[in-house]
């Protein structure tokens, strides 16, 4: 009988490591042990940055032996808390999330505080007070890009007396990125009352909306200098629209651009598109060493900001061909 016992104890331990290294034979060893899980919530696929920043993500898992449960929330918060919920649900070991705007997140990071599920906050960040309900903010410093866009147009009209009459496409109204690009591009353009900004309007980060809001600006606004756009999908979109009025992009009406993706940078390239903040999506590697940290309860910072540059069009000439996304 005894022998019996031990055979089956023997056959249970065997099967239990063998499920636990099945999932990733490098994985990360989950406080408990067996492989990590983190429950991801991304913001949607509305532009060229997410895609690669969903790749970037979705990779670092996999070369840390994380297992990633993926979810697309198509940019609504509904959908993002529900899918927090579903992993608090799943006891996975970490969560992550881009939040789609800043507010309205308490309630449900309580929740995974409650259930002892660290959270940590990648691409753009909330506006919670309690800063105990999430570990660190991992992103780019979206007031600074706004401050590089307004101090080259600054420069590039040093020699004109103005109006300069700008238009600016906001990203999605209440995202972080958008508040704050507004507000550090206005922070540097303020300083000179020969700035105008004309018209100011969501074009939500897409390349269609950005396109239609564009031509809406260029009916009833018939001298614009310069476009100002949150995001390069923006961009493609206004210079669809501005060769649609039959004006020169980059020409009659410079554009400013913020990301530095593959089609925004051959925009630039192509003198359509005047200069572009870079914003990096690579942020995957990162996010998993954060998570890694934070899961053998190491200290880390509260704040990680991603490093990255401009590009004016000569630049973007011969980086093209280099850029990974
Ligand atoms: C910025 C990111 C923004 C990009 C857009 O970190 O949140 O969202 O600038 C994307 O392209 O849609």
């Amino acid at each position: 009988m005894l022998k019996k016992i031990s055979a089956l104890v023997l056959v249970g331990v065997t099967a239990v490591a063998l499920t636990s290294c099945g999932k990733g034979d490098s994985g990360t060893a989950a406080p408990g042990g067996g492989t990590t899980t983190m429950g991801f919530s991304q913001v949607g696929a509305e532009s060229g940055w997410r895609t690669a920043n969903t790749k970037s993500v979705q990779d670092a898992a996999k070369t840390a032996g994380i297992d990633l449960k993926f979810s697309d929330a198509q940019q609504k918060q509904e959908n993002q808390i529900k899918a927090i919920r579903s992993y608090i649900q799943q006891k996975v070991d970490v969560i992550a999330f881009s939040p789609v705007v800043e507010s309205g997140w308490d309630t449900v990071l309580k929740e995974a505080k409650n259930a002892n599920i660290p959270v940590i906050l990648t691409d753009r960040s909330v506006d919670s007070a309690d800063k105990t309900l999430y570990k660190t903010f991992l992103g780019s410093d979206f007031v600074e890009e706004g401050r590089k866009a307004g101090k080259w147009l600054t420069e590039e009209s040093k020699s004109e007396a103005g109006p300069v009459n700008i238009v600016e496409l906001q990203g999605t109204t209440g995202s972080a990125p958008a508040n704050d690009r507004k507000s550090g591009f206005a922070e540097v353009i303020g300083a000179d009352p020969k700035f105008k900004i004309v018209a100011s309007q969501s074009g939500d980060f897409t390349r269609a909306k950005g396109k239609e809001v564009m031509e809406a600006f260029l009916k009833s606004n018939p001298d614009i200098d310069v476009l100002y756009a949150h995001n390069d999908d923006m961009a493609l979109g206004a210079i669809e629209a501005i060769e649609g009025a039959g004006k020169v992009p980059g020409k009659d009406i410079k554009i400013i651009s913020v990301d530095a993706v593959k089609d925004g940078m051959q925009a630039l390239a192509d003198g359509k598109i005047s200069y572009i903040v870079e914003c990096s999506p690579l942020l995957g590697p990162q996010l998993m060493d954060l998570a890694k940290k934070v899961l053998a309860k190491e200290d880390v910072p509260a704040r990680v900001v991603t490093e990255e540059t401009t590009f004016t069009q000569e630049q973007a000439k011969k980086v093209l061909a280099s850029r990974q996304y």
